[in-house]
């Protein structure tokens, strides 16, 4: 069988670009540990104000965990609670958030930390914020007319700032 050279190197361009994108995406998920929610964690998202953890939302210090500080925040049309979270620099944090009605996004803009939050579902990330700063965070999810102007901001600031925490 005769394949024209221009064929070939088209048969030749798309399977290297499916091995390119294959050894991105096994690059990110095993090295760098880029993984979508597991989804395990599901909740009635009328009921979220009553449902622990998200009864109190806000920055909690955490003991004999693997992390220093629990995040709980829950996200609703067009704003989250809380409005702006503060975290000394090098502590490792558990994010654990939701939404009230539809989806939206979680991403604190210039870092990693990007999470969908999904209607009945619960979104976590664990990482450690090495860089002081302020940092907005913003909604990446599409969800109204009130988008644009849903964010946040996380402030990590000097450990010295916070010396009451241990
Ligand atoms: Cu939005």
């Amino acid at each position: 069988m005769h394949i024209h050279k221009y064929e070939k190197w088209w048969l030749v361009f798309g399977t290297g670009t499916l091995i390119a994108f294959l050894i991105i995406i096994g690059v990110s998920a095993f090295h760098s540990g880029t993984h979508p929610n597991n989804s395990k964690w599901t909740l009635d998202y009328e009921k979220v104000d009553e449902t622990a953890p998200f009864d109190n939302p806000g920055v909690h210090k955490v003991e004999g965990k693997d992390w220093d500080y629990e995040v709980v925040l829950v996200a609703s049309a067009f704003s989250y609670n809380p409005t702006e979270i503060e975290i000394p620099v090098g502590s490792k944090v558990r994010f654990i958030a939701t939404t009230k009605d539809v989806i939206h996004g979680f991403e604190v803009a210039g870092t990693n930390i990007n999470m969908m939050l999904e209607p009945g579902y619960v979104s976590e990330q664990i990482t450690t914020v090495d860089q002081v700063g302020e940092f907005t965070i913003v909604c990446n999810e599409y969800c109204g007319v009130g988008h644009a102007m849903m964010y946040s901001t996380l402030k990590v600031v000097e450990a010295d700032d916070n010396s009451s925490h241990k």
